[in-house]
């Protein structure tokens, strides 16, 4: 293991990309701003799975360039990307065999986004990591949904009906997901998706598991079984709760105290404003200087920071974004450190 860790325990820095249909809307819909974060739309605002699957046919990122996205990670002193290669929404970025919702089928744009970004992180020596949520699928059938309340996440005059109606069927808003068992899902969905983005990229560095919900041993077991595809990669501590460590630890949105460091490996992860998806009134954004000193505190206290972007739907990082990252690469550069 020590081996694995290697790289990473020296990287200190990395960016987190949160990509998907959900930067259409961007927290926006049906003229109702629906609040939290930007890439739950569909949860909090129950949105239909018809519906939402209309905001595909509009996320045409024809201003993508990977090239410039992985420069700019490594200008800011970052050493390694992780993007969502499928989020809770279950939209595939890359090209999946297993089902139609992803960017080849799904959208104008017609590609695989994946691919050039792995291509660019080889060539900058960036070391390139995939988010694939492997439970929570709000789309393709059988998938967890987390049960969130509407009327905590909008205002919709129906919300005691909807909520009532997850309260019955295990988070699940549209009767369209459960056409399927989650073992059906894991089966036929998110199994095949991992061996995908494990086999289709090259080497990847880091597998970042998220949000557990419904997860057994048995389902579990299934993608661990996967992992000597990728034999130098590394995980992290979400595949299921508890006694699925990975090889590091993942405080969200905040920095462990000193008295919270128990020796294991770990990584921060944080949003430069409120959100992981794009929204486009999210304003709530951390300085420059808040986002140094957030290194600087993780980074002496032995542990990484992975530090977010939420690309716009067009393909270009927020210009907020792009100004902050420009500031930490000046600083890393007057201290060396890029
Ligand atoms: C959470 C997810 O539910 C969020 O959407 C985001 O991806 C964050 C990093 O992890 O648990």
């Amino acid at each position: 293991k020590d081996e694995r860790m290697g790289w990473w325990r020296e990287a200190r820095f990395g960016m987190f990309i949160h990509w998907g249909v959900y930067a259409v809307p961007a927290g926006t819909h049906n003229g109702q701003q629906i609040n939290r974060i930007g890439e739950w739309i569909m949860n909090r605002g129950k949105i239909p799975v018809t519906e939402y699957k209309l905001y595909a046919k509009q996320f045409n990122p024809v201003k993508y360039d990977a090239d410039a996205w992985v420069r700019m990670a490594k200008d800011a002193g970052m050493k390694y990307i992780v993007i969502t290669s499928k989020h809770h929404d279950g939209f595939a970025l890359f090209d999946s065999k297993v089902t139609t919702w992803d960017m080849v089928d799904a959208t104008p744009y017609g590609k695989d986004l994946i691919k050039p970004l792995a291509d660019a992180c080889r060539k900058h020596g960036i070391k390139l990591g995939l988010y694939y949520s492997h439970a929570q699928d709000w789309v393709n059938p059988g998938g967890a949904a987390a049960r969130k309340k509407t009327s905590e996440g909008w205002a919709n005059p129906d919300s005691a009906r909807i909520d009532a109606y997850t309260e019955a069927h295990s988070g699940h808003w549209d009767p369209a997901q459960t056409t399927r068992t989650m073992e059906q899902y894991i089966n036929d969905i998110a199994v095949p998706q991992v061996k995908e983005i494990l086999t289709q990229y090259g080497d990847i560095a880091v597998l970042w598991w998220d949000t557990p919900t419904g997860m057994t041993d048995e389902f579990a077991e299934k993608f661990k079984a996967l992992l000597p595809l990728q034999p130098r990669m590394i995980t992290n501590d979400r595949l299921k709760r508890p006694n699925y460590p990975g090889d590091f630890k993942t405080p969200e949105q905040r920095i462990p105290d000193l008295s919270e460091l128990d020796g294991k490996d770990w990584e921060t992860c944080m949003t430069m404003n409120g959100t992981w998806g794009y929204k486009s009134y999210d304003d709530k954004w951390k300085s420059s200087e808040t986002l140094i000193r957030n290194l600087l505190d993780i980074a002496s206290k032995g542990g990484n920071y992975l530090l977010n972007v939420g690309p716009k739907a067009d393909g270009e990082f927020p210009a907020e974004s792009i100004e902050r990252l420009k500031d930490i690469g000046v600083w890393m550069k007057l201290n060396g450190e890029a």
